[in-house]
């Protein structure tokens, strides 16, 4: 056939190095950006077929997040904005180690078992973070799609966020919203201002937010996104990659790992500042206090002011929706504490990697998931998003319902939910603490997080770990579990796990206690029992 034809050809401008055999991660493939070329032609034709068998548009986004600038990666996006099903993760490490002489048999043999009419048309967005492989390696995937004779359409510079938004648009016909930039622009912006509305005597301070742009797409993004803000959120933008390098000592992983502020900003005690990572899908909070101390605001942190407002709007709109919270195992103790002993909310926990959390949201009326490294976003049942509508237009219901559906309607709105998306998670805070009148010092106080430590140990092979209760217990090697169950008795307030890595050649180690000392020797503890 022609099109194979075609893929030979332009595949041997992309060829694979002999022997080098990548998996797709947890979040897609990610390594070198040397290593990347072949992957990306691969993952273009792969998307290609995706979009034949779903006949739906699919996204292909290239970016190593919070990795270095040399690395790269790049994840596959499916019709609903989701990141791509377990079976196509497969196909993708398939076809991603063909070696160059068997590439038309692995795409034949994936077109077999998936039975895809070839006839079909394919539709395939791709984007692109700011890394400087990314030109280059976004080019291969476009050359991949054009091979099998899809589509494409390359939106360019777009953090990962909005690439999932683009797919999740295109698909619904514009109900999602607009499948341009500006349409999400617009859409989250007006919302935002709709609910800025409802925050009575905020002042200026309430209104200013120091970012931490990563040096990467968010920080070019926020700018890009200003004027649609109308002065009601006045960001001032420090490393926004005119001088710094990506992800160096600054954004989201690293303020969340060191426990400390980015350099490259300037922090004024008090001050409310955030930080996105390098893609822009996840963000935490922080400031320092008057005594120069560093205080974190995590995703744990951040879904519980996000359910607190969420809950009480249900509450004043008299709705019977199922609320619940979904968590990993690094959630901190004291956050599932508060949510489920004070906040009566039902808390769910999931192994790590967004698709986990996102799947387990979908079960509930209400399901806001956050990872404690701060990627998190809240989903709404078609039900519960048509009930608030309805309530929004029944004459019969008060003011006071009226305006709580509202106010919903608006938060549905700003929020992003097809991903995790620090725009928007920070958009919807903004929004929260402003209506609430409440400082980052107050949010901040709502509970007090244990002192907990991480740690990584290289191991030979990490797959000897077998985990099992969403990662908070070890299956295998035998006695270990029996090991971390002994060394947890001896500290208080104390909980431990050890899961090998989604990402990385490692095992991570997770303690917590009720000091930092104790949090420490835990985490050393267990990390030489890992041995
Ligand atoms: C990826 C995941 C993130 C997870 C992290 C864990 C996505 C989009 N990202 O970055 O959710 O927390 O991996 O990494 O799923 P680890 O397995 O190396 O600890
Ligand atoms: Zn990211």
């Amino acid at each position: 056939m022609a099109q194979f034809q075609e893929v030979s050809k332009q595949s041997s401008q992309h060829p694979k190095l002999a022997g080098l055999v990548l998996q797709y991660g947890t979040a897609g493939f990610r390594t070198s950006a040397k290593l990347l070329n072949h992957i990306m032609f691969r993952m273009g034709l792969l998307a290609t077929l995706r979009s034949k068998k779903t006949k739906a548009t699919i996204g292909v986004m290239v970016t190593a997040s919070h990795n270095p600038e040399e690395d790269n990666g790049v994840k596959l996006i499916d019709p609903m904005g989701e990141m791509v099903t377990p079976t196509w993760e497969g196909y993708a490490t398939q076809l991603a180690n063909a070696e160059q002489d068997d590439l038309l048999n692995a795409l034949k043999d994936i077109i077999e078992k998936e039975a895809v009419n070839m006839s079909q048309e394919a539709n395939v967005f791709v984007g692109k973070d700011t890394r400087s492989s990314s030109a280059s390696l976004s080019q291969a995937v476009l050359d991949g799609v054009s091979a099998l004779g899809g589509h494409s359409k390359d939106y360019g510079l777009v953090t990962t966020p909005q690439l999932h938004y683009m797919v999740c648009s295109q698909n619904t016909q514009g109900k999602y919203g607009e499948a341009t930039v500006d349409g999400y622009y617009r859409k989250l912006c007006q919302a935002f201002i709709q609910l800025i509305k409802n925050a009575t005597n905020c002042t200026d301070d309430q209104k200013h937010l120091c970012v931490d742009g990563a040096n990467g797409i968010g920080a070019l993004k926020v700018l890009e996104m200003e004027s649609h803000l109308k002065k009601e959120l006045q960001i001032s933008l420090f490393n926004d990659g005119s001088k710094g390098k990506l992800n160096h000592q600054c954004g989201a992983d690293f303020v969340k790992v060191q426990q400390k502020p980015p350099t490259g900003i300037k922090i004024n005690p008090g001050e409310r500042c955030c930080s996105f990572d390098g893609d822009a899908d996840r963000i935490v909070y922080y400031y320092t206090d008057s005594e120069g101390q560093f205080h974190l605001l995590d995703g744990d942190k951040i879904a519980t002011v996000i359910v607190t407002f969420l809950k009480e709007l249900i509450t004043q709109a008299g709705l019977d929706l199922k609320v619940a919270v979904v968590q990993t195992a690094y959630a901190n103790g004291s956050s599932t504490h508060y949510l489920e002993d004070t906040m009566k909310v039902i808390v769910r926990c999931t192994k790590t990697g967004v698709k986990h959390l996102h799947h387990v949201a979908q079960e509930f009326d209400v399901g806001v998931y956050f990872e404690a490294n701060g990627h998190g976003t809240t989903l709404f049942s078609k039900a519960a998003e048509e009930k608030i509508q309805q309530l929004t237009e029944d004459p019969n219901a008060n003011d006071e319902r009226k305006r709580a559906a509202l106010l919903l309607q608006n938060t549905i709105n700003v929020i992003n939910q097809t991903v995790g998306d620090a725009i928007s998670d920070m958009l919807l805070i903004e929004a929260i603490l402003a209506i609430k009148g409440m400082t980052v010092q107050q949010w901040d106080a709502i509970y007090t997080d244990l002192p907990n430590r991480q740690l990584k140990v290289k191991v030979s092979d990490r797959r000897v770990i077998d985990t099992t209760d969403a990662e908070r217990r070890t299956l295998s090697p035998a006695g270990l579990q029996e090991a971390i169950d002994s060394l947890v008795k001896k500290h208080k307030l104390a909980r431990s796990f050890v899961r090998p890595s989604g990402t990385e050649d490692v095992v991570r180690v997770y303690a917590e206690a009720d000091t930092q000392e104790s949090a420490d020797a835990l985490a050393h503890e267990v990390s030489l029992a890992v041995y």
